[in-house]
């Protein structure tokens, strides 16, 4: 039944897709709630109207897998089984603010998807009913799944809209496929980014696949960092055999130097740090151009941190709650707790913005900037000028991002992250599509509250590949950095290279944040051989991950041509397969046979070729 203030129509998909699209649209004047239920679907409806071949048990919604995409890059973004939830954080509660919209949970027990889903047959066939929202400029939606019902809620993100008699409130494809790469293929069509995907060209090889790559300053010295330990780096990166050098740089490909959190006053205060980079940030961007590499930058540019002048000096500028105090729109211990966020609804915030962006670009010259804490541009405030907050949010990152060549003609890319997926797909097309990952397999803390967006390099991993289906459909999906190092490491050779693996087979861009001063020529050299060595033999194979039935953190790798197939086993126990292959067709072998069968090994990745 759809909502009676809205009316329901089907079209045919575009890009020639089999399928539909279908639209709702306004009958009345009116004012939404927050979390709009637009109608509750039957599966076998949408099924049909998704082009499902008879018999086909994608629509089973007590069978199928569920791929429960989550609202922001550090969302869960992986497929559920029946009985999984993802769950939402408990005791630290002001967490949750960084897995999900930001509204009232609902406790129906359903299963959510945000921007774009599907569920797919856990019987073998693998067929796939999949759905996406199709225009960024509308509500977001929500799909809600009820398996004892076997209905699909369709719920638009609506806070602070209203609809006038006749507008489209939102839209969506639905679409069937009969496996994980015809599904993704479909998505490409049906989303239609290839003008978006064109401005990152910059960052790859002519002709060749988009794989941007570079260096960045976050996963081993984190926010303590200087322009010391940052020179030494650039000094290094070309000096030996680290794997950016050997994988990149030595091959002539372009390879971003990015500057991470750190260099700021604080969070709030986008002016450097004078004390921990005297030289200022223009001499560091102008060292890093004389490389030949390209600079990068960190922002939080929507993130206000209690401590940033801006609180004192521009109160005006701060969102407020519905009682008029600065709104809480994240927790960060290390940013003294609560932090705040700026009123995009105020014209000189705007200006300001884009004043930022101006001197990373134009007066700096860093020309790859990520954005990253982008969600707080889309908290459910007390915003000045009354808007719908996707709205308020799609405005704020169109000015930021704006600029798409700095005054000498050179382009500027940027990397979203922390952010909203389906808002953001057309304005960042690379988009960090994972939660952080991390120099240990887990963090024990954040995993007993069950914070679904912690650092873990085991979360991150589940991310790459259940947001897989996005990678050069939606998005150039950064898995986040791989690691090579030896010091101040925490995962064991075979982690490092499941995380070296997963990341490049499932996503599209080799970040690396490993100190190249501090290169090991002994056992971080052998590791990087190995690694670049598996990086040019898997690089033409187009790859999927599937999860396996019955069992939790275990994926069924193949490739689209056929020739490669593997296992990659996330969980922390051996997984004993009814499969078998042969050893010495192996390219990375972490099974042994039993009986018919093949053990492979906790926390690992194994693949092999099939004869031609
Ligand atoms: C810099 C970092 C890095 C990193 C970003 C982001 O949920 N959390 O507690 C959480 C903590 C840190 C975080 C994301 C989520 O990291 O993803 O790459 O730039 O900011 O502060």
């Amino acid at each position: 039944m759809t909502d009676p203030r809205l009316e329901r129509s089907v079209r045919p998909l575009p890009g020639g897709v089999p399928g539909s699209l279908l639209a709702w649209k306004a009958l009345e004047d009116f004012e939404p709630p927050a979390a709009f239920d637009l109608e509750d679907a039957p599966l076998p409806e949408l099924a049909a109207l998704a082009g499902t071949p008879p018999g086909d048990a994608s629509a089973d919604a007590r069978t199928a897998f569920f791929w429960a995409n989550g609202w922001q890059s550090w969302s869960p973004g992986w497929e559920l089984a029946p009985g999984e939830r993802h769950g939402r954080v408990r005791l630290v509660t002001k967490l949750n603010l960084y897995n999900e919209r930001h509204l009232p949970p609902r406790r129906d027990g359903r299963a959510e998807a945000c921007f774009s889903g599907w569920l797919r047959a856990a019987d073998g066939s693998g067929g796939i009913l999949a759905f996406a929202a199709t225009d960024p400029d509308l509500a977001p939606l929500t799909f809600r799944l009820d398996r004892k019902r076997g209905t699909l809620g369709l719920e638009a993100f609506c806070a602070g809209a209203r609809y006038a008699k006749g507008e489209t409130v939102a839209e969506a494809a639905f679409f069937h496929a009969p496996d994980f790469f015809v599904a993704r293929d479909r998505l490409k069509a049906v989303l239609g980014n290839g003008a978006a995907f064109a401005k990152l060209e910059f960052l790859g090889e002519k002709g060749k696949r988009l794989v941007p790559g570079g260096w960045e300053s976050w996963y081993n010295h984190y926010s303590d960092i200087d322009g010391r330990l940052i020179r030494a780096d650039l000094e290094a990166i070309a000096a030996n055999d680290n794997l950016l050098n050997e994988y990149y740089l030595r091959r002539g490909k372009p390879t971003v130097f990015q500057v991470d959190d750190g260099w700021q006053r604080t969070v709030g205060d986008w002016r450097p740090n004078d004390s921990r980079f005297p030289g200022g940030m223009a001499a560091l961007a102008a060292d890093i151009e004389a490389k030949g590499l390209i600079p990068g930058l960190w922002m939080a540019p929507f993130a206000v941190r209690s401590n940033a002048p801006i609180m004192t000096e521009h109160p005006d500028w701060i969102l407020k709650d519905a009682r008029g105090r600065p709104a809480v729109v994240g927790w960060q211990p290390a940013w003294d707790g609560d932090w705040h966020g700026l009123d995009l609804t105020v014209p000189e915030v705007l200006d300001y913005l884009e004043a930022l962006i101006e001197t990373a670009a134009n007066d700096w010259g860093f020309r790859y900037l990520k954005l990253d804490f982008l969600f707080a541009g889309a908290h459910v405030g007390a915003w000045s000028r009354p808007d719908a907050v996707h709205r308020i949010y799609r405005r704020a990152v169109g000015r930021l991002t704006r600029l798409e060549r700095t005054h000498s003609g050179k382009p500027v890319a940027y990397l979203g992250c922390g952010a909203p997926l389906g808002l953001s797909r057309d304005r960042l097309p690379l988009m960090r599509i994972g939660a952080d990952t991390l120099e240990r397999w887990d963090d024990l803390q954040t995993r007993l509250v069950n914070h679904a967006g912690r650092p873990s390099a085991w979360v991150n991993m589940k991310d790459t590949i259940g947001r897989a289906p996005l990678d050069g459909a939606a998005f150039v999906n950064d898995p986040d950095v791989v690691f090579c190092r030896t010091e101040n490491m925490g995962l064991t050779e075979t982690e490092k290279e499941t995380v070296a693996l997963v990341s490049f087979l499932f996503a599209s861009q080799v970040m690396f944040s490993d100190d190249p001063e501090a290169f090991d020529e002994a056992e971080e050299k052998a590791f990087t051989a190995r690694v670049v060595a598996l990086y040019d033999r898997l690089a033409p194979a187009e790859c999927a991950a599937l999860r396996i039935p019955d069992f939790r953190d275990v994926y069924r790798v193949s490739s689209r041509d056929r020739s490669m197939d593997g296992v990659v086993n996330l969980s922390d126990r051996a997984a004993v397969l009814p499969l078998a292959f042969d050893p010495s067709r192996a390219l990375v072998d972490h099974a042994r046979p039993l009986g018919g069968g093949t053990t492979f090994e906790a926390r690992s990745v194994t693949l092999w070729e099939n004869p031609a």
